[in-house]
């Protein structure tokens, strides 16, 4: 083979990050006094993952309690059934990573790939490449072969291991979370030999040890990309092991598999992964769901699903977006045939009901609304006035607005100011509070901080943010500021606009006129009456309109 095949092959450097023991290490932080004592993380039966103390024990992840408390009986358990806290140190995880790549994809919770490729260019552009071996103590170099390969990857999966480390130390410092980390030119290999040194360490591969790594796997079953279906088939062929993998005639895989899956199977058996690190999106839904007792009442479904919309709710404050179609998932139990099914059902919502931001100054109206609307799912699910048997509830979101921007909503108007008065003496004028930029630009910072006013309902904060403005420039004496006046056209030289009967005609007035006339072609177009929107979603155009921030409570 050729240098530039090898440099083609070996040209990208991958970077596999997993936490350790996440959920134990996210409950400890919680509790810091369970650091030191064999701690196991339960949800119904099962451990699903232990820390490493529990390990030692013979703790295994998904091992059935009674067995985990027969190794380890002063096992301390915690219930891991809400994921909340799990995923958001998840998204914390993986927005820390983006700072080295914006190609980071994100693998269950707990995993990440990034691909460093770049920042690997660049950093040896400013490299000495005589300067030897500077993470030779932090990272462990998988295989025997020390005959390299002399396309230049050594070099540069030699530099992502010392952006590993960094990124490992980085999330250490910021998170206080210890993981692992797999540097190799590809996905399946960095992510294998990630897992060969743990706790808290981190493995790199050469290209020219691939075979060795793959064939120290136990069996096909192993391989990242091969689960039990794939795997059972392959067994059918007598494939077990990596070696079978890879010494099975292509023409025998292909009896079984499409040819490109058949290919892409004895690929990996030799270690070979073309697979591109996807960048990973905000996630395409938000849900919970809680399989329960025999629920047979509707008042107990009630009230297991406003459990479970508050703790939704908390993710979507996380998540920042603005839902517009909400989910019922429900099991049905039959007692009859001594079966169950799941059944759904789906809705629009009013995506103005999460606009608060923040969970706790949330309309406890709207979040009535969104349970009646949940209840009315339900009962078209269920007939209530017969005996059910409801064995799980869920509720997820689906279809998101992101959040209105300042900027892309009133902002025009505001921008006429910014544009002869820096942004900086806008603020000043409010030096008391944060500037109104600041609040409506930052959901975030409203989530970090203890400020019950750091983001109140669109409708006050931009009201309240337009009157201070008015006044403020009103009074200012910069002849470099425009006062609201000078920003209107002069009511003689045009018509007067009709107020929509659902904003306070006083504040209306006060509007420039070309948003005056915005609102009131929105009003007419629209005539929404939010309040009941699950009953004419077909009619609701545009919620997010400038409309929504001026109608009187
Ligand atoms: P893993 O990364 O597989 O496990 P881990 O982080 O606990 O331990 P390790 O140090 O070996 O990486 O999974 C991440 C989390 O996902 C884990 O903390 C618990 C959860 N999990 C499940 O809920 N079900 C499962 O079957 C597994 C394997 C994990
Ligand atoms: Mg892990």
């Amino acid at each position: 083979m050729n240098v530039d095949e090898y440099k083609d092959e070996h040209a990208r450097t991958i970077i596999h990050i997993d936490i350790d023991c996440f959920y134990a290490q996210v409950e400890i932080l919680k509790r810091p006094e369970l650091k030191n004592v064999p701690l196991g993380i339960q949800q119904k039966n099962i451990v699903v993952t232990s820390n490493y103390i529990a390990r030692e024990f013979g703790i295994r992840k998904c091992m059935l309690l009674t067995e985990a408390m027969q190794l380890c009986p002063n096992l301390v358990l915690v219930n891991g059934e809400d994921l909340n806290d799990y995923r958001t140190m998840s998204y914390k995880v993986t927005t820390l990573l983006q700072k080295y790549s914006e190609i980071v994809e994100r693998l269950g919770l707990d995993e990440n790939f990034v691909d460093v490729t770049k920042l690997v260019e660049q950093k040896l552009k400013n490299t000495d490449r005589s300067a030897g071996d500077p993470n030779q103590d932090v990272t462990n170099i998988v295989g025997s072969n020390d005959s390299y390969c002399q396309c230049g990857c050594e070099i540069r999966l030699k530099i992502g291991s010392l952006i590993a480390d960094e990124m490992r130390r980085l999330i250490h410092n910021q998170l206080g979370l210890t993981s692992c980390a797999g540097i190799a030119h590809n996905k399946l290999l960095a992510k294998i030999v990630c897992s060969t040194h743990k706790p808290n360490q981190q493995s790199m591969l050469f290209p020219d040890s691939a075979l060795e790594l793959m064939l120290s796997l136990n069996n096909v079953e192993s391989i990242p990309g091969i689960g039990r279906a794939t795997s059972d088939i392959l067994k059918s062929l007598g494939v077990r092991t990596v070696q079978d993998l890879q010494n099975a005639e292509l023409s025998e895989l292909h009896r079984l598999f499409e040819i490109d899956k058949a290919k892409f199977l004895q690929n990996l058996s030799f270690g070979i992964d073309n697979s591109p690190v996807k960048k990973s999106g905000k996630p395409l839904s938000l849900g919970l769901e809680d399989s329960c007792k025999l629920i047979c009442a509707e008042n107990e479904v009630k009230e297991k699903l406003g459990d479970l919309l508050k703790r939704l709710l908390l993710l979507v404050e996380a998540d920042g977006r603005l839902p517009k179609t909400i989910k019922l998932t429900i099991r049905k139990f039959d007692k009859l045939t001594n079966t169950s099914r799941r059944e759904t059902k789906q809705t629009n919502i009013n995506p103005q009901f999460f606009t608060s931001g923040c969970v706790s100054q949330m309309n406890p109206n709207n979040i009535q609304k969104i349970l009646m609307i949940l209840m009315n799912m339900f009962r078209k699910l269920v007939r209530v006035h017969k005996p059910f048997h409801i064995t799980l509830l869920g509720i997820s979101l689906v279809k998101f607005n992101e959040r209105p921007s300042f900027r892309n909503s009133i902002a025009p108007f505001l921008r006429k100011d910014i544009e002869v008065q820096s942004i900086i003496s806008i603020e000043n004028l409010n030096s008391n509070e944060s500037s109104p930029e600041s609040r409506t630009h930052s959901p975030s910072s409203c989530r970090e901080s203890s400020d019950p006013e750091c983001e109140p309902t669109p409708k006050r904060t931009k009201l309240s943010i337009f009157k201070r403005n008015f006044l403020e420039y009103d009074t200012c004496e910069s002849p470099s500021k425009l006062r609201v006046q000078d920003l209107q056209l002069t009511s003689d030289s045009v018509q007067k606009v009709r107020c929509p009967s659902s904003i306070d005609e006083s504040v209306f007035r006060e509007l420039p006129l070309e948003m005056q006339q915005e609102l009131w072609s929105e009003y007419k177009n629209s005539q929404i009456d939010y309040a009941s929107c699950e009953n004419k979603p077909k009619k609701i155009k545009s919620t997010n309109t400038i409309l929504n921030y001026f109608v009187k409570q």
